[in-house]
């Protein structure tokens, strides 16, 4: 099978390795307990989950290091994730891994919209409201505005508004709680902003919500290759929908500035706002979402959500999160 192929082999082992080592550390703390041995049989389970997500982390480690730091497309091995746990877990002894790598420049950076100059900033907001007009969200035009410039006085360091809120609002709702005032964390944080409705972010069924296509830490930049065809749509007007699926087509791009290939949207036709996209789009990304789930043959189960930078081919655990 390919999976046993030399460079999948190491990542294999080392997932192989941690399993058993950890099987071996809560049998023998189980066979401590007599007082309550079902209790002891749920925690062993559920570490063992959470042991299983966390090899399928460091396996996500392991792919993102050797992988070609030039550009970034799911057409290359970490893309195909989902594939090479389904794989692994028939080695698990009945544990089931599975899991899936998101390239966070594939999304809106939330934290993007404070901009870097007065330019930039209205290109972000209008990028913003895009989103919601392309992913046709219930919300009016004013609302979105509305909801941009609370972004912005959220992650702004002042406490003066710019048109959005500022402490007074947050601390007059109950329970109060403080204005950020510093870059979001994670994107789920826009649900504590004034104007974000949880159905804006989660979707109805009507509509999806802006989940899957925002992100932080990325500084703006939007990998041409792997961007949601909603982020591509949200950059400009000009990005229709059969824009967006040329650029699709014409994937991958290996350098970033050739994109002769685009049909339908001229991205050197100099003006103000193809200049910003020529200047916001790339075709590699330093930072990575592993979404993993580790479950145990007796049905325990573990979800982990981890985002890896990658620097200098080094990727690191820059977030953690167990649910
Ligand atoms: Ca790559
Ligand atoms: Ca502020």
């Amino acid at each position: 099978m390919k999976i046993l192929c030399d460079r999948k082999g190491v990542v294999l082992i080392l997932v192989l390795a941690m399993v058993a080592m950890f099987t071996a550390m809560i049998v023998t703390f189980s066979a401590d307990e007599s007082l309550d041995i079902e209790l002891a049989y749920n925690f062993r389970d559920s570490v063992q989950a959470q042991f299983v997500a966390r090899s399928g982390v460091e396996a996500a480690m392991a792919i993102l290091a050797e992988d070609d730091p030039g550009h970034d497309s799911v057409d290359e091995q970490w893309g195909r994730f989902p594939e090479y746990a389904a794989g692994a877990s028939q080695y698990l002894d009945g544990a089931v891994l599975s899991g899936i790598i998101t390239d966070e420049a594939s999304r809106f950076d939330l934290n993007s919209l404070a901009g870097t100059s007065e330019q930039d900033r209205e290109f972000r907001i209008e990028q913003f409201k895009r989103l919601f007009r392309v992913l046709r969200i219930d919300i009016t035009e004013d609302e979105s505005n509305d909801l941009a410039h609370a972004v912005i006085d959220w992650i702004d360091s002042d406490s003066e508004t710019e048109l959005g809120a500022e402490d007074e609002y947050y601390q007059s709702l109950q329970p109060p709680y403080h204005c950020k005032n510093a870059p979001m964390d994670s994107a789920e944080e826009i649900l504590l902003v004034r104007g974000m409705k949880p159905e804006y972010f989660f979707g109805t069924e009507n509509y999806e919500g802006i989940r899957n296509h925002v992100t932080t830490g990325t500084g703006g930049k939007v990998n041409i290759n792997t961007a949601t065809e909603a982020v591509l749509m949200s950059l400009s007007d000009q990005i229709s929908e059969s824009v967006a699926a040329s650029i699709v087509e014409c994937r991958p791009f290996l350098s970033a500035g050739d994109y002769g290939c685009i049909r339908g949207f001229d991205l050197s036709d100099g003006s103000g706002e193809t200049t910003w996209i020529r200047g916001l789009l790339d075709v590699k990304s330093t930072r990575f979402c592993v979404d993993i789930r580790g479950s145990t043959p007796s049905g325990a189960q573990v979800n982990v959500r981890s985002v890896l930078e990658r620097i200098n081919n080094r990727p690191r655990i820059v977030y953690y999160r167990i649910y």
